[in-house]
């Protein structure tokens, strides 16, 4: 069976908040077609990539909400992007708000799946570092309420065989964390994909804006090479709702290269043909897991949530 996986990062452009599911889904389909002609076979869309990013504004009414969360997945809205992909056998990650009846309740999850070239969702994972704040702070120009609309995920991060390797999810803020991506290593990930929708402006830390791309391709190029996985990073990018989201959607090669990367701050595609077996040379030598880690040292990175100074 060959290693080799073609892959487009999907880029998107902004989603206004009035644009339909329906209209959103055919800026979907338009890109899975041009990622044919391309000769892919797995393309990555971004988080949330079905509304514009809701979480930048303070909503009380939660059908107002909830309107921006998906019940079923697919749906009748979104079951026409499943068809496009199973006929042309392309496999997807689709980043969606996620409501879920889940133990007599009501859930709400930043969520993304994995979706096989015949059209079956093979893999869940559901946001677990979630950034922001969960009160209304109207002094910010615009608001990050991850922390009021979404709960931590309860999934871990799965890998999962498919597409001929072993595949991880992540979404956004969870790039930032070395132990989002070191939990997938230990299960021998090849390939991490991963949506972000990240404003260029963060109000608390101004002093940041003009660094969000670079620390965007840090974080992913070290992910990669610590790792020796294949990372694919996504963005929604552009000025959304008046609030300007960054791009720079890369393919990065387990040796932490940038091989693909998209130009544009709207819909574009960035495709690479990535041999699964790149990563091979890293897990074997200076990445060997098993002869050169030393988790008899790392027990404060589990038992202590934040950093404790000794006076
Ligand atoms: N969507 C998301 O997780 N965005 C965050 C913004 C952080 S600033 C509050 C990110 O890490 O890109």
């Amino acid at each position: 069976m060959s290693r080799i996986v073609t892959v487009a990062a999907a880029q998107l452009g902004p989603i206004a908040r009035d644009e339909s599911r329906p209209q959103v889904v055919e800026r979907l389909i338009n890109l899975l077609r041009q990622a044919k002609t391309h000769g892919c076979e797995l393309v990555v869309f971004p988080e949330l990539a079905l509304t514009t990013f809701f979480p930048r504004w303070f909503m009380q009414d939660q059908a107002e909400i909830d309107s921006f969360f998906e019940r079923d997945m697919p749906s009748a809205e979104t079951q026409p992007l499943f068809d496009a992909a199973r006929e042309m056998r392309i496999g997807f990650y689709l980043g969606y708000a996620e409501l879920a009846e889940q133990d007599g309740r009501i859930r709400h999850f930043n969520t993304a799946i994995l979706v096989d070239k015949a059209g079956q969702v093979v893999s869940k994972y559901r946001k677990i570092h979630l950034p922001g704040h969960a009160e209304h702070e109207p002094q910010r120009p615009f608001q990050h309420l991850e922390k009021r609309y979404f709960e931590t995920g309860d999934l871990g991060w799965p890998v999962v065989r498919a597409f001929g390797g072993l595949m991880g999810m992540c979404i956004c803020n969870d790039r930032r964390w070395p132990e989002t991506h070191r939990v997938m290593g230990l299960q021998g990930v090849e390939m991490i994909m991963v949506g972000y929708n990240t404003p260029v402006h963060n109000p608390p830390a101004p002093d940041h804006d003009r660094l969000s791309d670079f620390h965007n391709h840090l974080v992913l190029q070290a992910a990669a090479y610590q790792n020796g996985t294949w990372v694919i990073g996504v963005a929604k990018a552009g000025k959304e709702e008046g609030c300007d989201l960054i791009g720079g959607s890369v393919i990065v090669a387990p040796s932490g290269e940038i091989v693909a990367r998209c130009s544009t701050l709207g819909d574009e595609l960035a495709v690479a043909r990535c041999d699964l077996d790149m990563g091979v040379s890293y897990k074997n030598t200076i990445f060997n897991f098993a002869a050169h880690r030393e988790p008899q040292h790392y027990g404060m990175i589990v038992e202590r949530k934040g950093a404790v100074i000794e006076s």
